[in-house]
C-alpha cells in the first residue's frame, strides 16, 4: 500500500467504516459524467434511473474510461493496495420527486466474493444531502458479521431487500452529504441505505467496487457479475478473468474527451 497524504481519511474508515475525500473529480469530468446518466436513461428506457448497472459497464468506454480515473484508482489503492480490478458498478440516479430509497443493507452479503476484500467508493454526480436522499451510514457496524438480506415488498426500493430491522440502529445513522466530485468510501459490511428522493433535484451517485485481483469473483450459473476489468497493477493467475477494454465506436457510444483513444 501507499504511504499515505490521507491519514485522516483511512483512520475514519477504520473507525467508522466509512470515510469522505473532497474534491476528487473536477466538474467537467463530472459534466460528461452527468451527460453520461442523461444519455443512459434515453438508451435504457425499459430501466429505472436508480437501475444503471453492472450489466452496462462491459460495452461502455465511458463508463470503463470514468472508473479508471487516476484520482479514484489512487484512493481505492489506500484501502485495497497497487493491484485493483473493478468488480461492478452501478450509476443509481434519483430522479426528483420520485426516487426509490435504498434500504438498510450490509453490501457483501450481496457479493459472490472470496475473499470479501472489496472497497467501494461512491461518486457524487450530483450534490448529494438529507434532502435528495443521500445516503446514509451507521458508523462501527462495518465490525458486524456478514447477514442474509431479506426481501421486503411493502416498500417500493432500488434493491427490493433489506438486514433485519432489529439490527439497525437508526438513531445512530449519519447522513453522507457531499458535493459532486467529492467521493464517499465505504466497507462492505457496514450497513447503510439511503432514503426517497421527494425533493426537486435529481441525486445521482455512481458506485465503484474495486477488489485487489487477489479476491475471485466466484460465479454461479449464468452470473450477472460480468464485468470485471484489470484497472491498475498485475493480475493473480487464474484467480479471474478480466474484459478487453471496450472500443469506441461513433455512432454507438457516448462521445467524450479523448474518446479517439478508446
Ligand atoms: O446510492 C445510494 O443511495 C446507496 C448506495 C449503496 O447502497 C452502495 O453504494 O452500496
Amino acid at each position: 500500500m501507499t504511504t499515505t497524504e490521507f491519514g485522516k481519511e483511512i483512520e475514519q474508515y477504520h473507525r467508522d467504516g466509512y470515510a469522505i475525500f473532497r474534491n476528487v473529480i473536477d466538474s467537467s469530468l463530472i459534466a460528461e459524467a452527468a451527460n453520461h446518466v442523461d444519455w443512459l436513461i434515453k438508451k435504457h428506457p425499459e430501466l429505472r434511473p436508480e437501475s444503471l448497472d453492472v450489466q452496462l459497464v462491459t460495452h461502455d468506454p465511458f463508463w470503463v474510461r470514468l472508473v479508471s480515473d487516476k484520482r479514484l484508482l489512487d484512493v481505492a489503492q489506500e484501502f485495497i493496495g497497487p493491484n485493483i480490478a473493478l468488480f461492478a458498478s452501478h450509476y443509481i440516479s434519483k430522479p426528483p420527486f420520485d426516487g426509490r430509497p435504498v434500504l438498510w443493507h450490509q453490501d457483501g452479503s450481496y457479493w459472490p466474493l472470496d475473499p470479501m476484500e472489496v472497497v467501494t467508493l461512491w461518486l457524487a454526480v450530483d450534490d448529494a444531502d438529507a434532502e435528495n436522499g443521500c445516503m446514509r451510514v451507521i458508523p462501527g457496524t462495518q465490525h458486524e458479521p456478514l447477514n442474509e438480506m431479506k426481501p421486503n415488498s411493502n416498500v417500493v426500493s432500488v434493491l427490493g431487500s433489506q438486514i433485519d430491522p432489529s439490527l439497525v440502529n437508526e438513531s445512530a445513522a449519519v447522513d453522507i452529504v457531499l458535493k459532486a466530485g467529492d467521493v464517499s468510501v465505504h466497507h462492505p459490511n457496514v450497513i447503510h441505505g439511503s432514503n426517497a428522493n421527494t425533493s426537486s433535484r435529481r441525486r445521482c451517485g455512481l458506485t465503484i467496487r474495486y477488489i485487489p485481483t487477489s479476491t475471485k469473483i466466484l460465479h454461479k450459473g449464468a452470473s450477472p457479475w460480468c464485468g470485471a476489468f484489470l484497472l491498475r497493477g498485475e493480475a493473480v493467475p487464474e484467480v479471474n478473468t478480466y474484459n478487453e477494454l471496450p472500443k469506441y465506436i461513433i455512432g454507438e457510444h457516448m462521445p467524450f474527451t479523448g474518446c479517439e483513444k478508446w
